[in-house]
């Protein structure tokens, strides 16, 4: 069997990397931001280059479709996404649409027909920094979330999605809907320490954590930091941190997978001498168990009522982003296990503590995931780092678990 190229993979790697490039070493490429035009503009040139048959969707995921020998058997799709945080890794989603450009790439060249179409997916939105909530392209796709209500999502400075899909040029005539697919797989890195610290290369994913996202506001008094009593106030900031606190202290006990994160923070006015009148903020919680996390959802409301009651602050919250935990596909998680196996590569079973876009596909077609190790379990940061030759055994694994399903 001709395998993937290191190189030619290495190169795009590279190259598709300068796009939204930050002096430390990571991508600043967040959905629909120049550089992420730029990325896409790039990736569909490749597509094309590859002779894959290009369509654009209405909220601007991307296909690449390889034809089959039998071309209306349901594809295999294989993909994952390239926005990504503020100055966000290099390989978080990259890996995976590279990968499967890839694995196109090295039948071409081995004049290999599949039964099946193949088609390689670049979703939008996964990150979900600027537009909550995430994998909204792949949610869109699934029948989540309906098409409009995602052009109507608006950033902190009331850009609307819609417009910003339509501005770079992404606001594909195809609509998002649900289609037959025969299955889905998706190359990620880890993002987590467990591969790293086993020293194994590869990662077969059996599920991915649930998780919930608030976003909540307190409403208190803005004020002079000066002559202003102590008992006479009523500040926000203080409302929130009591909050913060009891994120920490109930992911510490409800549960030991689960986690809980307050990742973002507006005060205003944010002045040094004024008391904070409103502060703006999100909670996240996660755990691979559901009513783990509705539990984690029930006590933070209580908390979040209590600490303005405390502080005679007004309180509004409300969840903007509630996916249940996902247990992939048997088949294809052995076929994912046996490719690693053909391999020869070490691994192990895990599950993602990170959302992925294959949570909302294993809603509807059969699913399984590949990890490869991310060094230090960094990510989400100008640092993550995974070794190239675990890069490439991963794509390798991807590689032969879509061929055998592309002939199935
Ligand atoms: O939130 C997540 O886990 C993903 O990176 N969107
Ligand atoms: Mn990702
Ligand atoms: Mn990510
Ligand atoms: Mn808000």
């Amino acid at each position: 069997m001709t395998e993937i190229s290191s190189e030619r993979l290495r190169d795009r790697f590279d190259r598709f990397n300068e796009i939204g490039a930050t002096e430390r070493g990571g991508v600043n490429r967040p959905t629909l931001s120049d550089a992420n035009k730029r990325a896409r503009d790039r990736l569909v040139e490749w597509f094309q280059d590859a002779g894959l048959e290009v369509t654009v969707d209405e909220v601007g995921n991307i296909f690449g479709r390889r034809a089959g020998r039998n071309d209306d058997l349901a594809p295999v799709l294989v993909g994952s996404h390239v926005d990504s945080q503020y100055n966000g890794g290099r390989y978080d989603g990259v890996i995976g649409v590279l990968g499967g450009l890839e694995i196109v790439e090295t039948l071409n060249d081995a004049g290999v027909e599949t039964e099946r179409p193949i088609e390689v997916v670049s979703w939008s939105n996964e990150e979900g920094v600027r537009f909550q909530p995430d994998m909204l392209g792949s949610g869109v796709f699934a029948g989540k979330f309906d098409p409009e209500f995602a052009r109507s999502l608006e950033d902190k400075e009331g850009k609307r999605f819609g417009e910003e899909l339509e501005r770079i040029g992404y606001r594909g005539d195809a609509p998002c809907e649900p289609r037959e697919l025969h299955s889905y797989f998706e190359l990620h890195v880890e993002q987590g320490p467990k591969l790293a610290d086993a020293g194994l290369s590869v990662g077969v994913v059996e599920g991915v954590y649930g998780f919930v996202w608030f976003d909540v506001t307190f409403s208190g008094s803005a004020d002079h930091a000066g002559p202003t009593p102590m008992h006479l106030r009523h500040d926000a900031l203080v409302a929130t941190s009591d909050v913060v606190e009891a994120v920490r202290r109930i992911a510490g006990t409800e549960g030991d997978d689960l986690v809980g994160t307050v990742g973002s923070l507006d005060v205003s006015p944010n002045s040094i001498n004024v008391i904070p009148e409103t502060v703006d903020f999100t909670v996240d919680f996660r755990s691979y168990d559901d009513e783990t996390v509705d539990r984690a959802a029930d006590r933070v409301r209580e908390e979040i009522e209590h600490a303005a009651a405390r502080e005679d602050v007004e309180a509004s919250h409300e969840v903007i982003m509630r996916i249940e935990s996902q247990a992939f596909d048997d088949g294809c998680i052995e076929t994912v296990a046996a490719a690693a196996d053909d391999v020869g590569a070490d691994y192990t079973r895990l599950v993602s503590g990170a959302g992925h876009d294959a949570s909302y596909l294993n809603g509807f077609c059969p699913t399984a995931m590949v990890f490869v190790p991310s060094v230090g379990g960094v990510s989400h940061t100008e640092d993550e780092y995974t070794e190239w030759t675990d890069v490439v055994t991963g794509t390798e694994v991807l590689h032969r678990a879509v061929l055998e399903k592309a002939n199935e």
